[in-house]
């Protein structure tokens, strides 16, 4: 900072100039993140100056907190459970796994080589915790249907496994897990059984609700042990906001540090100083919306992606998964360039080339038909200019 300070009116005009130069929602198809519902930004907004690690002067924000991960205990089907807001699926998948080591240790069952047993696909997220944690993947490959066999992960139970993951969904495919068969083979077993339910926690029990058939992945599956659930995706909060839920009433305290001050209260996240507008915000979105709310809002976001199937496949497109979840994964030859050319033509999208070469398109809140039919003869144009580039380099 060289100067002495500038007015506030070229602070804000210097700052809307730069996102003025953020994409428009209405040009974004590869987000699960999505515009926060007004009454949260309000609400995050007035909370700005909280901050949860420091709960003696932000008891009000504290039982915020309390209540939100009360709701959505009971939400998920585990009302005598425990959670904390954290702020986001990385975090929370960390101190699901951090939860789990521990619990092994208390058990007696932790070795010197703790193993972790994912899906091929399992979040990126869980790369960076395994390398945080010094845990071991055992890298299970998903059958045919994209998802993690639950007969291949009983077998690769070991004494050092301490955690099974299960997502539900992926953000990449989004397919859901057979939750409940993989909990029943490890029924009795002793590992933990964590479901990353980031992408579709707040999904899945509405889309089942309106008839789709999808599977149960929640506390009301026995031997599910500890949920991700995150408000800042299909949550409609404010990034940053993330939960992770644990079936045992004392799970969220298993990951547990006593500040220097002594009349501090433990923490139990990973960040210290950490954010109570996230607490307020995601509050604010769940008792507003209620379950009728979150039903419109997934009722609108399977609309809008049973309109971009169809109109896909009219135009003679082919879906590499039939989509479980509002997210789209279309086979397409140079996905990667063509994504490219949607930036350049102002659309943004994603691909993945992990099992073929896909275009990824996700519905949510901010998506509508009109968006769609405004995207497809785009994605009609780029094609054809990768089409050429290819023919004519
Ligand atoms: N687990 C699952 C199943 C997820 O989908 C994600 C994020 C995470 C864990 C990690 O959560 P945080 O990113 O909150 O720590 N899934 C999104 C994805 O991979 C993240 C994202 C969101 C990426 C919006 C881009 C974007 O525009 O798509």
């Amino acid at each position: 900072m060289e100067h002495v300070g500038l007015s506030a009116s070229e602070v804000r005009r210097r700052i809307a100039a730069e996102l003025e130069d953020d994409v428009p929602w209405n040009r974004v198809l590869n987000s699960i993140c999505t515009e926060p519902h007004p009454l949260a930004v309000e609400m995050a907004a007035a909370a700005a100056r909280t901050n949860l690690g420091d709960v003696r002067i932000f008891r009000g924000t504290k039982r915020i907190e309390r209540e939100v991960v009360r709701i959505l205990l009971s939400f998920l089907g585990g009302p005598t459970g425990s959670g904390t807001l954290v702020s986001g699926g990385t975090e929370a998948n960390l101190l699901s796994m951090a939860a789990a080591r521990e619990s092994a240790r208390a058990d007696g069952r932790l070795t010197d080589r703790p193993e972790v047993i994912v899906s091929s696909t399992v979040h990126f997220s869980f790369a960076k915790i395994f390398a945080i944690l010094g845990l071991t993947p055992v890298v299970v490959p998903v059958d045919d249907s994209l998802r993690l066999p639950a007969d291949e992960v009983l077998r690769q139970v070991t004494e050092h496994t301490v955690a099974v993951v299960a997502t539900a969904g992926s953000s990449e495919f989004g397919v859901v897990d057979d939750v409940e068969t993989i909990a029943s083979r490890l029924a009795g077993l002793g590992p933990h059984l964590h479901v990353d339910a980031a992408t579709g926690g707040f999904i899945i029990p509405f889309a089942r609700e309106l008839g789709r058939e999808l599977p149960r992945f929640d506390f009301s599956v026995d031997g599910v042990d500890s949920i991700t659930i995150d408000p800042h995706k299909y949550g409609l909060a404010p990034v940053p906001a993330g939960v992770i839920l644990f079936r045992e009433p004392e799970g969220a305290q298993r990951f547990a540090f006593d500040s220097f001050f002594k009349d501090t209260p433990t923490h139990h996240t990973l960040l210290g100083t950490r954010p109570g507008s996230a607490a307020v915000a995601t509050y604010a979105v769940l008792e507003h919306l209620g379950r009728s709310g979150f039903l419109a809002v997934t009722r609108h976001n399977y609309e809008v992606t049973d309109h971009l199937v169809a109109r896909l496949r009219e135009a003679g497109h082919e879906l590499f998964v039939e989509p479980q979840l509002n997210i789209v994964v279309v086979r397409m030859p140079h996905a990667a360039r063509i994504s490219e050319r949607l930036e350049e033509l102002g659309w943004i999208a994603s691909t993945s080339t992990r099992f073929v070469e896909t275009l990824r398109l996700v519905v949510a809140r901010h998506v509508t038909t009109e968006m769609v039919d405004a995207f497809l003869p785009v994605l009609e144009r780029a094609r054809r200019d990768v089409a050429a580039e290819v023919a004519y380099p």
